[in-house]
Order: structure tokens, then sequence, then C-alpha cells
């Protein structure tokens, strides 16, 4: 089982790394990694189980947080509808990327948390709105999907993780607060 004391904190030089592509047919090693990383999130978003492990809540997660240099990350993002307990996005994604974006930028009213983060970091994280992304699910079929909202900053705040980039460096640092008024803040 994945705990935080697998999860590497910044200053280690692997979350500065280019991750590497994972290659198909998918190795028993990274189907097992992709299914461990998604149910560490279900975990921490598990109340009873978050406490007895004493893991921080998620709702993304990419590989090289756990040392491992591979494009791999996963999400699951609870629904914010009371009729629909159904997540409103819960996935494992090989090789992701960002085909293409709005011009229109957002950011998360409350800023951004980061498992590998152990300091609040305050400030609008800029982002694209909506994004156009590919990747492979285990079967290495490849898919493509629009995303938006809040979906659409975790999965940028992780496919960041696979570049080396971390959520504060897109933090404008002599005014973390102060965005164009075009940025669209969401809540
Ligand atoms: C416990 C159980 C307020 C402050 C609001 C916690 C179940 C911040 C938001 C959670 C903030 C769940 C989150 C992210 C923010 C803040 C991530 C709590 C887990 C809210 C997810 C990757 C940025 C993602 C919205 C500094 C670990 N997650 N909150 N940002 N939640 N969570 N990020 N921002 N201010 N980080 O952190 O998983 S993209 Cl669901
Ligand atoms: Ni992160």
């Amino acid at each position: 089982m994945i705990t935080m004391d697998d999860i590497i904190r910044e200053g280690h030089p692997t979350l500065r790394a280019v991750a590497k592509e994972v290659s198909f047919p998918l190795s028993n090693e990274d189907k097992k990694l992709g299914e461990e990383m998604l149910t560490f999130l279900k975990n921490s978003q598990d109340p009873a189980v978050a406490e007895e492990y004493h893991l921080r809540g998620g709702v993304g997660l990419a590989a090289p947080q756990l040392d491992i240099s591979k494009k791999i990350i996963v999400l699951h993002v609870p629904s914010n509808d009371e009729e629909n307990p159904e997540p409103s996005l819960s996935m494992i994604m090989y090789n992701p990327k960002v085909l293409s974006h709005s011009v229109q930028e957002a950011c998360l009213a409350d800023g951004e948390g980061c498992l590998s983060v152990d300091r609040d970091v305050p400030g609008y994280v800029v982002r694209h709105s909506r994004i156009s992304i590919s990747y492979q699910d285990k079967e290495g079929q490849k898919h493509k999907i629009r995303l938006k909202n809040y979906e659409a900053m975790v999965v940028q705040h992780e496919i960041d993780h696979l570049n080396g980039i971390m959520f504060y460096d897109r933090i404008n640092e002599e005014a973390p607060f102060a965005i164009d008024k075009d940025v669209e803040i969401i809540q």
C-alpha cells in the first residue's frame, strides 16, 4: 500500500526531471503501479483510512512523486453533486499529453496544494481553462478527451509533474494574487 512515506518532497531532483514515456504492452509493474496510485487517492479521501495511515487528501498523483520518473498520472475527483455520488473523474492515464488548450486562463480560488509540498504556498496558479488531452489506458488504447474547470486544473497540475514543473512555478512571485481581469476564478 502506498503511504505518505513513499511520496518524495520538494527539493528531490526527481520532481524536476522530465519523466519517460511508458511503453506498451504494459509491464505488470506499470499496470500495478497505476492501480496502486489510484487506490492511494481513494484511501486518501476515505476519512477512516486517511486517519489510520496519516494520509493527506489528494485528487491527483503523478508517478514522479513516488520517485518513479515515468509518464503515469491518476485522478480521483469526487462529485460535487449530491444527486450523483459517482466521482466526476477517476482514471489512470499513461503518457498523457496536452494536445491543445483554450486561450482563456483560469485558476482555483483557494490556490493549490501538492502532496510533495509540506507548506502552504499562497497565490493564484494560472492555467488553461480548457484542455484537450490524449492518453493511453492500460490496454494501450489511445483516447482523446476534453476537460474544463476543476478537472482541467488537476490534470494540468499532474501533467506538470511529468515535466518537472511545480504548481508554485506558475504563481506570480511579486504579486501572488494579482491576475489579469480575464482570468476565470474557479470556486
Ligand atoms: C480530504 C479528503 C482550499 C484550499 C480549497 C481532502 C478528500 C486549497 C482548495 C480532499 C485548495 C478530499 C485540493 C488541490 C487544492 C489549497 C491535489 C481537499 C483533496 C482539496 C484535494 C492537484 C491542486 C490537487 C480547492 C493552498 C494534493 N487539491 N485542494 N488543490 N481534498 N484538494 N490540488 N486547493 N490551498 N493536491 O490547497 O490533489 S491540483 Cl477530495
Ligand atoms: Ni502535486
